[in-house]
């Protein structure tokens, strides 16, 4: 329906409806940069708040010690330079009030005060089909009607029952950190309880102490809190700032968490102790949330040990401050990895439960049984009590975008019921079945795990950007499409899975609230590969959006914006970024020194029992190995292994560090052979050599420290063909006598019109071309029917049972499928993983592809297995993303 109809219907029942082309709830940080751009886009535009004034969080927050917890350099509007200049924060993490002062600055200075409707509460919202818009209804004034709804609600600002019981009866002072007086309160001479160790709560102890005659504070969960030491903004990000503004801004944009900070590539495992403590104690010293949370190594955010060094830290430091052994050792978090609930930072809070004043009492050991009147209960004692501070948090990321109800899109459906099995959007933009909805750091979005205010500009920019270009291309209505949607919580989740977040019962997760739904809400993947992905979205035009209007033909580009697991695709992006020439065109030689160069730039290989090499003899000669034993005792059952390349590059060593992770996963030693390459020495001269390697080591087993009897054979690409091969060969030959077969990404045919190899042809690293160019070098056409080649169409009855492993990506996909079938219809035991979202290269970029974690614990499971060993208990030092594992 065309808007000047609508504009026709200018009442309803509640009196006069407000027409504009946008309504924004909420007027904080989100809603006031909203209000700003929709304006200088040319929307009418209103802005509903509830709060008498600007603010969002920071009206309602004011209990003592509120403060950002993100430098306030960072935490700042970036999108006007002389907005920039013309305010300056006193200190490093300014207070709530100074914070509020801003936002009422910012208000002022774009005049936006004057399309707020304070004191008003958004009841419901109604999408009308028929005249495209929605009805926003309040509990005073004029109902709203919009052609789009944005909620900029923030993340945090629906405070959480206490779900104690009691409450009611109590007689004396009741208090919510988040949503503290206006006027303060007088907490003189009081005894006073805070229930609650969150940030709120961890800001405010130190000072409530101050004032209370006695202060209880009633801890469930010890939270990790790092001192903010505060104080004017440092001097070294300060002048970052200074000296590039704009690209401090931009680095900000594209970095993970929209603080400026490079990814770290040491990992912690390849530090000293003594190198962890110095950047632990450089970290600690800076009083920086980011910087601790993403400089000390690489894994500390994926992996539970590299993760555990720093909880081992910090519960040191609480050890070293507070002086009762009882009451640190009750402050000490052991329930969750570092950084997987959200941290604080604090001003002496260790420090105060050293004050005569202060008691903790540990809801562990003994529960809150009941409030009365005068006092709280546990199972061990009663407590005196004045005055009640509940800083139990928040229904957090979608209470405040429920509170509103109905939300009632297409075909009549609420969003709550939508939502009832959890939050799900479409890049935490959009909803599916709610046209012209908008949520600014919704659910789905990087938000609470980034610096929001980069994350709410980004939407913003987003939002308004799109907004504009579809008034332009007469589009009424933007809606995301199921299949998108779909597609977003797959990657949601791949990237939930690679970090700790699943570790801990958190607010991000919803279990602080009873019977919330429980999954991780925000988007785990990074401010700035989030960033890229919504821009994608935009110039696949509008890939799954559905777009309508009156005198447009109406477009849908429907599919899933990203695929690949999220660290594939971060490889990936890097690698198209380098423009690399393709590597056929670098000659072997060439192309052996560039894989050489490259390798030398990969994580090392962990730690394993011992590595050697040898000698051993080839099909023609001796061959090069290299032996990887594990660092229990032995014997050990042998895997020789075969590396990949083409049959053209790599070498023994090139598969180091896959070799070293699957020899520590299997408990089992890992040979792998230096075959010989094409095109010096052309087929049948790898497979020989693969048969013949298999061969000697299962005749020196017990020389080289392995088990005698069967061995096993693996192999990744071309090293995959060599293990195919070689078991065909040994059932042939005569032996050796084999165990099982690994083949990752195996060649095993070569036919090459499957659709792996057209879908994947190119833009995946391995690609059509390159393996055109290996199978020139290796084997002449008249020869790659030859099942010592092609062992698909060899014989494949009597084969040892086998574990296939293939990748979504990969042009070898289709063929090593076919093997697996192929073996399979003729009775072989085989058992098949088909990696999604993976590449040619996935499962052996180990502490690359965290993704492939799973991958290669599957591997591992199957090796075992063939080799009549027990299942692996998971060791410590494996579970990189235990959650993946
Ligand atoms: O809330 P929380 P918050 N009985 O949920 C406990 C941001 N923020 O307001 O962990 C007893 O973190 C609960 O215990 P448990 C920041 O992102 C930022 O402190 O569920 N205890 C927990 O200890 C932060 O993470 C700043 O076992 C109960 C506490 O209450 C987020 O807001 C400042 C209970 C709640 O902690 C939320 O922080 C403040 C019960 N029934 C907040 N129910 C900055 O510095 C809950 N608890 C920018």
């Amino acid at each position: 329906m065309p808007d000047s109809m609508v504009a026709a219907r200018t009442s309803d029942s509640a009196g006069p409806i407000q027409q504009v082309d946008v309504a924004v709830v909420g007027a904080g940080f989100a809603g006031l940069y909203l209000l700003h751009r929709l304006r200088k886009a040319g929307f009418s535009t209103v802005a509903l708040e509830e709060a008498d004034d600007v603010g969002g969080t920071w009206y309602w927050n004011r209990y003592p010690g509120a403060r950002c917890d993100i430098q306030t350099i960072d935490y700042s509007y970036t999108f006007d330079p002389e907005l920039e200049a013309a305010w300056t924060w006193s200190e490093k993490y300014a207070t709530q009030p100074e914070i509020l002062r801003y936002l009422g600055f910012v208000a002022d200075r774009y005049d936006l005060r004057r399309d707020i409707r304070f004191k008003t509460r958004v009841t419901k919202a109604t999408w009308d089909d028929a005249a495209e818009r929605w009805l926003i209804t309040t509990a005073n004034g004029p109902s709203v009607s919009c052609r789009h709804y944005i909620m900029a609600t923030g993340c945090l600002s629906a405070p959480k029952p206490p779900e104690i019981d009691g409450v009611k009866d109590f007689k004396g002072e009741i208090y919510f950190t988040g949503r503290w007086p206006h006027d303060g309160v007088d907490l003189a001479g009081k005894r006073v309880a805070v229930i609650g160790t969150g940030s709120s709560g961890i800001q405010s102890i130190p000072l409530i102490a101050e004032q209370a005659a006695h202060l209880t504070v009633f801890q469930r969960t010890p939270n990790f809190a790092l001192p903010a030491h505060n104080g004017p903004a440092p001097a070294d990000r300060a002048n970052l700032l200074q000296g590039d503004r704009a690209g401090y801004r931009e680095q900000a944009r594209q970095s993970m968490t929209g603080v400026p900070y490079p990814q770290q590539t040491a990992v912690s495992w390849q530090l000293s102790e003594a190198e962890r403590r110095a950047r632990f104690e450089e970290a600690w010293g800076k009083g920086d949330l980011v910087y601790i949370l993403t400089q000390l190594w690489a894994d500390q955010g994926v992996d539970v040990d590299g993760n555990a060094l720093i909880c081992d830290f910090i519960r040191e430091k609480i050890g070293e401050v507070v002086k009762d052994p009882d009451t640190a050792a009750a402050l000490m978090p052991h329930d969750h990895p570092f950084g997987a609930k959200r941290p604080c930072l604090d001003t002496n809070y260790y420090a105060t439960y050293n004050r005569p004043n202060v008691t903790l009492v540990n809801l562990r050991q003994e529960p809150i049984k009941a409030i009365t009147t005068d006092s709280i209960t546990t199972d061990k004692r009663s407590v005196g009590i004045d005055v009640i501070v509940f800083a139990t948090g928040f229904d957090a990321m979608t209470g405040a975008i429920t509170a509103v109800h109905p939300i009632t899109g297409r075909g009549g459906k609420s969003l709550s019921d939508v939502w009832a099995h959890g939050p799900e959007s479409y890049l935490g933009l959009t909803v599916a079945g709610f046209p012209n909805f908008f949520m600014i750091t919704g659910p789905g979005s990087p938000s609470v795990l980034s610096n929001m205010a980069v994350s709410i500009e980004q939407h913003v920019d987003w939002v308004v950007d799109q907004l504009a270009a579809l008034r332009q291309a007469g589009f009424n209505t933007i809606e995301a499409t199921e299949a998108a949607q779909a597609g977003w919580a797959k990657h949601m989740g791949d990237c939930a899975s690679l970090t700790l977040h699943r570790l801990a019962n958190t607010w991000y997760t919803g279990a602080n609230v009873p019977g919330k739904v429980q999954g991780v809400m925000p988007y785990c993947g990074g401010v700035g590969p989030y960033r890229s992905i919504c821009d994608e979205v935009v110039s696949r035009g509008m890939l799954g959006f559905k777009l309508s209007g009156p005198n447009v033909a109406a477009q849908c580009n429907d599919g899933e914006v990203v695929r690949l697991q999220p660290d594939v695709r971060l490889v990936l992006g890097m690698l198209a970024q380098m423009n690399l020439p393709p590597l056929e065109s670098f000659g072997a030689q060439g192309a052996r020194d560039f894989l050489a160069q490259f390798n030398a730039a990969r994580p090392a290989g962990r730690p394993v029992g011992a590595v050697g090499d040898g000698m051993l003899q080839g099909a023609e000669g001796p061959l090069p190995y290299k032996l990887y034993k594990p660092a229990t005792a032995g014997p050990h059952p042998i895997v020789v292994y075969f590396h990949g390349g083409g049959w053209v590059l790599g070498d023994e060593l090139s598969d180091d560090p896959f070799c070293r992770d699957m020899c520590r996963r299997t408990d089992m030693i890992f040979v792998s052979v230096g075959y010989r390459h094409a095109p010096e020495h052309r087929f049948p001269a790898a497979a020989e050599d693969g048969y013949a390697a298999t061969k000697w080591i299962a005749a020196h087993a017990t020389e080289i420290g392995g088990t005698p009897g069967p061995v096993l054979v693996a192999g990744w690409s071309a090293g995959g063909n060599i293990a195919a091969v070689t078991c065909q060969l040994a059932r042939d030959r005569g032996g050796p006598e084999i165990a099982g077969q690994l083949l990752i990404c195996p060649v095993t045919d070569c036919t090459f019109d499957r659709p792996s190899y057209n879908d994947n042809a190119t833009g995946y690293f391995l690609t059509r071309s390159l393996m055109f160019w290996f199978w020139d070098l290796y084997c002449a056409p008249a020869d790659r029917t030859d099942p010592r080649v092609s062992p698909l169409r060899g014989r494949v009855e009597g084969l040892p049972p086998a574990f296939i492993a293939t990748c979504e990506f990969d042009p070898l996909r289709d063929e090593g499928v076919a093997y697996a079938e192929a073996l399979a219809a003729a009775g072989v035991a085989v058992e098949q993983l088909k990696a999604r979202g993976h590449f040619h290269s996935s499962l052996t970029m180990v502490d690359v592809v965290i993704t492939g974690v799973s991958a290669r614990v599957q591997m591992a499971h199957a090796l075992r297995r063939f080799a009549g060993l027990p299942e692996a208990q998971t060791s410590p030092g494996y579970r990189i993303a235990a959650a993946a594992s």
